[in-house]
């Protein structure tokens, strides 16, 4: 009884499985499909995009744990048992988020792109360059991953600007929130960070009418986007388009509406975008398991637990 079912698709189930087998706990793990045993055993699910109905079948499941950050792949189940959904929060998980997005902002800043270029037709110029203090980054999301890029982008000197559903302070950042507050943000964001989650509110929100609001006269002399938050919020043909009519100097995602991208989409070759596979914070096994273990010791001595979803906000 009380066994832990891990049911994951797109990443590889058994380093989970040998991982939580590894440590010292005492559980019964289960692997779906192939070793769920009697469904009735389950008292909590451990996963990661399981098809929709799985988790309904588990007349006895306590609680679901979500083995990445994001939850929009659960939310979006209409039959998920209304039992706690918590998902991952930890530091190994944050500071690769960290990592990229640093990297991607000083990709765009220190015009890497272009030195890229000239190096493959064996040009020696140094290209003018801004100094961070004149570049302004706007953050989108200020949950533990988007705080965690703003702290790492101001120690950088970077004008960094935040924006979020609820208000918010924090010293010497500029904040804003809300529809309410939308324009102001996207109007001063030469680079926009998105670091949303996926919900009914957010889904499309990165679309033409918002990318052309962007600050295109600023140092760096067009507006940029950064997506790792979730596919559905970006209209992929708007971004294509914007970056046609120049409102867009560049995009770098990470996530898209369809994973992995479709070979014919025009996202692959366009010249002014940058794609990587759904890869800027990976869940490990090895830095994240002990995290859902210690959630399942608070859950039975009758602690709360930490990072449990909101059903109502979707996140
Ligand atoms: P959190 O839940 O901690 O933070 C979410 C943030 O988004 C909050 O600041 C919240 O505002 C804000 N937000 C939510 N809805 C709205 C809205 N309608 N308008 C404005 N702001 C909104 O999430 P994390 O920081 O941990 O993760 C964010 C997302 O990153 C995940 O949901 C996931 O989609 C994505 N992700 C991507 C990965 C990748 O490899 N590409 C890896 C891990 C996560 P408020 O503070 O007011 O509540
Ligand atoms: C996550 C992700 O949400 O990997 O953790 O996208």
């Amino acid at each position: 009884m009380n066994a832990i079912l891990l049911a994951i698709t797109g990443w590889d189930p058994l380093e989970w499985d040998a991982r939580f087998r590894a440590l010292p706990s005492g559980r019964d793990i289960r692997l779906w499909p192939d070793r769920i045993g009697h469904a009735a055993d389950i008292a909590y699910a451990c996963v990661w995009k399981p098809p929709h109905g799985l988790l309904a079948q588990f007349s006895n499941l306590q609680v679901i744990f979500s083995l990445g950050a994001g939850v929009d792949a659960l939310t979006g189940d209409a039959t998920l048992p209304a039992v706690p959904l918590v998902r991952i929060v930890d530091a190994d998980l944050t500071m690769r988020m960290t990592e990229y997005v640093v990297l991607q902002v000083l990709t765009i800043h220190r015009q890497q792109r272009r030195y890229n270029a000239q190096q493959r037709q064996r040009v020696w110029r140094e290209l003018p360059q801004p100094a961070a203090c004149e570049v302004a980054v706007g953050v989108m999301g200020l949950g533990v991953l988007g705080a965690a890029a703003v702290a790492a982008l101001s120690r950088l000197g970077f004008q960094v600007a935040r924006w979020s559903r609820t208000a918010k302070r924090i010293d010497g950042v500029a904040t804003f929130h809300g529809s309410d507050g939308l324009d102001a943000f996207l109007a001063r964001s030469e680079i926009l960070v998105c670091l949303l989650p996926s919900t009914p509110a957010t889904d499309g929100l990165l679309d033409h009418a918002l990318l052309r609001k962007l600050r295109r006269d600023g140092a760096l002399g067009g507006a940029y986007l950064i997506n790792a938050g979730r596919g559905r919020l970006q209209v992929e043909a708007d971004i294509l388009a914007a970056l046609d009519d120049e409102k867009l100097a560049g995009a770098t995602l990470d996530v898209f509406a369809t994973e992995p991208l479709p070979e014919t989409s025009p996202f692959w070759t366009h010249p002014k975008v940058t794609v990587t596979p759904h890869a800027a914070a990976a869940s490990v096994p090895s830095a994240l398991v002990a995290n859902v273990l210690r959630q399942i010791g608070h859950f039975e001595r009758g602690e709360p637990m930490d990072n449990v979803i909101d059903r109502v906000a979707g996140y």
